[in-house]
């Protein structure tokens, strides 16, 4: 960890290589923040585990100190997601797939969520899950690929939701989105794979009108968003095809002027937002350049 003038401050002993972004937040409710990453142990057996270290003390300082219940796990390469999934314990949960075919959710002293680990015996997806209540029923579903052409929704107590898993084609290579398209209260779900599909389900796991759509390469993690004002939410996807896709998700046609045709491969997500005077604004970083667009206020 380093300050902003780039000293550093903190150092974190992770076991090795580090692949996923580390989060800080206050996972356990303490009003003091922590640090969340994962971590690479080098000797055999070889394991990535899930760090947490705290970052103050209660004087202020900087502190490096590991939480107790912590390291565990053998995460995926990605990130794990952070919700509170378990709102009867303090603190918030770690969500996050492993390279042994489960889903892990833990609580903020490491301790397992009732229910959990869940045994769906594929390889993980690099992609992080996404939680939300997507049926609004009051508790949280976690939305999860894998390395196996399988699209999984698991309810807060370890349990399939009701209509999946569901099959895509190839690994979901990236992190779904979830949104509410048709103001029903309801969350649909988003997700590409890494043969260039982009899925769509509604809550019961059935297909949405107009998905999926097809890309001529793997597509990463998509934002949902109303680029052009129209009321209508789009998914925003880049491709390794080079081509940056906005499609409306209540019926897959594509919006006015797009693909976007960046003549590089994209290997991330978009960003997307809007300038002080209300233009809708796309970054989006390809293997060499970051392109940033402007679609003016609406269509
Ligand atoms: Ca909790
Ligand atoms: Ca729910
Ligand atoms: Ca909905
Ligand atoms: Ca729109």
């Amino acid at each position: 960890m380093i300050d902003l003038n780039g000293n550093a401050i903190l150092d974190l002993d992770v076991g090795g290589e580090s692949y996923a972004a580390p989060v800080i937040t206050d996972i356990d409710g303490d009003n003091h923040k922590e640090i969340i990453g994962s971590g690479h142990r080098m000797e055999r057996p070889k394991k990535n585990f899930i760090y947490i270290y705290t970052i103050h003390n209660s004087s202020g300082t900087p502190n490096a100190e590991l939480v107790s219940g912590f390291p565990v796990g053998n995460v995926a390469g990605s990130s794990p997601a952070i919700a509170d999934l378990d709102t009867a314990f303090p603190g918030l949960e770690l969500v996050w797939g492993q390279n042994d075919g489960t889903v892990w959710a833990v609580h903020s002293d490491g301790t397992f969520v009732d229910g959990f680990p869940l045994r769906h015996g594929e390889f993980a997806s690099n992609g992080s899950p996404a939680i939300g209540d997507v049926d609004s029923d009051g508790r949280p579903e976690i939305v999860i690929g894998t390395a196996n052409r399988i699209l999984l929704v698991i309810e807060n107590n370890g349990q399939y939701k009701d209509g999946w898993p569901q099959q895509t084609r190839k690994i979901t290579s990236s992190s779904p989105a979830i949104a509410d398209i048709n103001d029903d209260g309801r969350l649909e779900i988003f997700v590409g794979s890494t043969e260039g599909h982009f899925y769509g389900f509604d809550t019961n796991g059935s297909q949405l009108p107009g998905f999926p759509q097809e890309t001529e390469s793997q597509v990463y993690s998509p934002v949902i968003a109303d680029i052009n004002n129209d009321g209508i939410l789009e998914a925003i996807v880049g491709s390794k095809d080079g081509n940056l896709y906005a499609w409306k998700t209540t019926t897959g046609e594509p919006v006015d002027g797009f693909p976007l045709d960046l003549g590089s491969p994209i290997y991330s997500s978009p960003i997307v937002g809007t300038d002080g005077n209300g233009n809708t604004l796309i970054g989006i970083s390809t293997a060499d350049e970051f392109h940033l667009y402007d679609l003016g206020p609406d269509t």
